[in-house]
């Protein structure tokens, strides 16, 4: 999603810019630009594309100045072109903005009738105008950046600069995230830890509806009510090699093979030879989820399936009632929250801008309590929480979820056995269970040497246009993760099915140019899933089969294949076998040469709605 990164510095300011969008490329996006203040000039630079493609442009024509601001642009209004690209300028101002401004179109009408002309398409525009204007009135820039946020409605973060104030930036936030960084005769903002981290490590968060103002050598932050308010200064673990490729060839293989480690971290200190660990969801945790009666659980994306493998886990192991939604409807729909529910928010960065919605949403329903599962501990899902537990999965640069999808499956295993074993779990499953989570990280260790042979199954699926996954019972949202990561990196159109969902509908598409992709590890529904693959055999589609080592597939790939591993145990392998599914959707991305990474249209941290 945009990136923002602006900077006051005694140093020339664009090389630093370009180098933090750099950083925020992860997050997709399709266009950047930057400006920069320059003794009463402004200079911009803006290019459709990638960052590189801006940054030519810029050492053709490179341009000094100790004042500036930088964006990356994932377009929500206009399409994305050079005149829709950040930064914006009106008058004085130039301004960048990650967000979406609902009134907009009213505020744009009443500037055109003002004789205003708007040079792009984008709702960010208006803003810059009314800045302007009232710095042309005689406002500071802060005075204007505060005035002009009270009229908004949507969503923003900003950095705003005018050619009145140079040496001054002002940024503000609502409902997307800025921070600043702090540095020694230096000041930045930025819209996350990882495009200050090549400048500086100590970090402040804006909390909702803050103006900061920065300059050379001060920062100051406005609260709500416009007065100045103290905010802490963090220092941030981010290293900048925690976001180096390696020898891997894309970011998204390197996060796949940190998985073991990533899920050994999750798990690190958290869970023993007698269960969890105390208290390991923060203070007075254990006491609140001893009162739990049912669980919500709001997500987005890879994240939800990873709650919908929750809530077979909790059903079956806690006999709690869970209920799995994506946040996108959860916010605008009247759940019933029946008393003694806890709301869970998943969310890898902690600022999904629907899934933050949804959390606050449910304030005013009445839960019991709310639970976040988060990758970024400054985030503001998890600063609003009242529980929460850290996946500790690292910075997550490929726009498609994998390692964040396990250690997610880590923490709702911790989460179920906590809650089946205060609802009196017999003993011996108990320790079952807490032994495979324990083996989670060997597990999946051990689902990584099957590459070879899922390179040579990525072949199948290179010149298809669409393709089947089939689970059932915790392994169907495995099947509908795996599904997601194809469609995502390769745009092959993939859906997945409950199993014994094919003859009721899908199973009017398998013919041979329709592979079928099956997870169907040991268990007790492993022949009932047999039967639905013989369908399948029966009309020529071809099979690709993930089993459990022993398990007889009674010949069923007899088009296709069987790829044999080890789940794990029952309880942990719809993590193990999400393993091959998601070397299966790198390794024909690869093949067919889309940009994994990023792929198109697609963006990281989806801060609008
Ligand atoms: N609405 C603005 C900014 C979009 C955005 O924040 N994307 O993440 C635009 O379309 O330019």
């Amino acid at each position: 999603m945009c990136g923002i990164v602006a900077a006051v510095a005694q140093r020339d300011v664009a090389p630093l810019l370009i180098a933090g969008l750099k950083a925020l490329e992860y997050r997709g996006y399709d266009s950047a630009g930057i400006a920069v203040l320059d003794h009463g000039d402004v200079h911009r630079v803006r290019a459709k594309g990638k960052v590189r493609e801006m940054e030519s442009l810029y050492l053709a024509n490179p341009f000094p100045g100790g004042t500036g601001i930088a964006h990356t642009r994932w377009a929500t209004h206009g399409v994305p072109n050079e005149a829709n690209a950040h930064p914006h300028t009106a008058g004085n101002v130039a301004l960048v903005h990650n967000g979406i401004i609902e009134n907009y179109a009213s505020l744009r009408a009443e500037l055109q009738a003002g004789g205003h002309v708007f040079t792009s398409e984008t709702d960010t525009e208006v803003m810059a105008a009314l800045i302007s204007e009232r710095v042309e009135s005689g406002m500071s820039l802060r005075e204007a950046v505060t005035a002009t946020v009270r009229g908004l409605e949507g969503a923003y973060a900003i950095a705003v600069v005018s050619s009145k104030e140079p040496g001054h930036v002002v940024g503000a936030r609502h409902g997307a995230p800025l921070l600043v960084g702090v540095g020694i005769g230096e000041h930045f903002l930025g819209s996350d830890a990882q495009a200050l981290i090549q400048v500086t490590n100590k970090i402040i968060y804006l909390e909702e509806h803050d103006v900061v103002e920065i300059t050379r050598d001060h920062v100051q932050i406005y609260g709500r009510d416009g007065k100045p308010v103290e905010r802490a200064v963090h220092e941030s673990e981010l290293s900048t090699d925690a976001v180096e490729r390696g020898e891997y060839r894309h970011y998204m293989q390197k996060e796949i093979f940190e998985q073991p480690r990533a899920v050994a971290d999750t798990l690190e200190a958290r869970i023993g030879p007698n269960g969890v660990l105390p208290n390991i969801f923060g203070v007075g945790g254990d006491e609140l989820l001893a009162k739990v009666k049912g669980l919500h659980i709001i997500a987005c994306g890879t994240s939800y399936h990873a709650g919908l493998v929750a809530k077979y886990w909790i059903e079956e192991y806690a006999r709690l009632p869970v209920n799995v939604e994506v946040a996108s409807e959860y916010r605008y729909r009247e759940a019933v929250v029946p008393e003694g529910t806890l709301f869970v928010a998943i969310s890898q960065s902690g600022e999904t801008a629907d899934t933050l919605a949804a959390m606050r949403e449910s304030r005013r329903r009445g839960y019991l309590g709310t639970l976040a599962i988060c990758n970024v501990p400054e985030s503001s899902v998890v600063r609003e929480a009242d529980l929460k537990l850290m996946t500790r999965a690292g910075p997550e640069i490929g726009v498609a979820s994998t390692k964040a999808f396990t250690t997610q499956l880590a923490a709702l295993g911790l989460l179920t056995l906590q809650l089946a074993h205060q609802r009196g779990l017999d003993g011996e499953r108990h320790a079952d269970l807490a032994s495979q989570l324990q083996r989670m990280p060997s597990m999946i260790e051990k689902a990584l040497e099957l590459e070879p042979q899922i390179i040579e199954l990525a072949e199948h699926l290179i010149h298809r246009q669409h393709a089947l996954f089939l689970g059932r019972g915790v392994q169907y949202p495995v099947a509908m993760e795996g599904a997601l990561k194809l469609k995502e990196i390769s745009y092959i159109h993939a859906e997945a099915y409950a199993a014994g969902e094919l003859k009721h509908g899908p199973l009017a598409l398998v013919d041979e140019d329709m592979p079928v992709i099956a997870v169907a590890p040991n268990g007790p529904l492993l022949d009932k899933l047999k039967s639905n693959l013989q369908e399948v055999r029966a009309r020529g589609g071809e099979l690709l089969v993930f089993a459990d080592g022993e398990a007889s597939m009674d010949g069923n790939a007899s088009r296709g294949a069987i790829l044999r591993m080890d789940g794990g145990g029952e309880f942990i392998a719809p993590a193990v076998f999400t393993v091959p599914m998601q070397l299966l959707a790198y390794h024909v991305a690869v093949l067919r040469g889309t940009d994994v990474d990023q792929p198109r249209n697609l963006a990281k941290s989806v801060t609008v709605e």
